[in-house]
């Protein structure tokens, strides 16, 4: 199995802004921490982050036929974006929503995601743990495709 992790805006900052929502771990090191224990279970993880809206469309739609999930974070993308929300149903790539913090806690635009209709789940609030948990649905996914 291949599961594409892709992170939105501002993800690049995790670790040296705003520790208290958002820890004090970096982007790479939960690409590592995720790329091991994918390693672990033989699942092949690839890791991309991007600041751009019509990047992360690129990316969507290239990885039909090359990932068997998507376990994305579209951060403030979440709340925003028609684009990737065309993209995920138009692809069909099973995608998984995942976030650090806990949106339902939070100021109440963060409350309403335009993309999980068309998101297999959402995770949200466990922190670095979001990015395994969502190894573990992508493996729960792929397991009934
Ligand atoms: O909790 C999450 O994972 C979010 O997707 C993070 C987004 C936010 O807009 C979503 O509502 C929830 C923000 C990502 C920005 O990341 C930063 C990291 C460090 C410092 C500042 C921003």
């Amino acid at each position: 199995m291949k599961v594409l992790f892709l992170n939105g805006p501002n993800l690049n900052l995790l670790g040296q802004r705003e520790p208290e929502i958002y820890g004090s771990t970096t982007l790479a090191d939960i690409e590592s921490i995720v790329k091991r224990r994918g390693a672990d279970q033989g699942i092949d993880v690839e890791f991309r982050q991007s600041n751009s809206e019509g990047e992360l469309v690129d990316i969507i739609q290239s990885a039909k036929g090359r990932a068997d999930v998507i376990v994305f974070n579209p951060a403030g993308y979440t709340h925003t974006s028609v684009a990737l929300r065309d993209c995920i149903a138009a692809t069909g790539v099973p995608t998984i929503e995942i976030h650090i913090s806990n949106v339902h806690a939070r100021e109440g635009f963060r409350r309403h995601s335009l993309l999980a209709p068309v998101c297999r789940g959402q995770i949200s609030g466990f922190g670095v743990g979001s990015y395994l948990l969502g190894l573990e649905a992508a493996n729960i996914v792929n397991a009934t495709k």
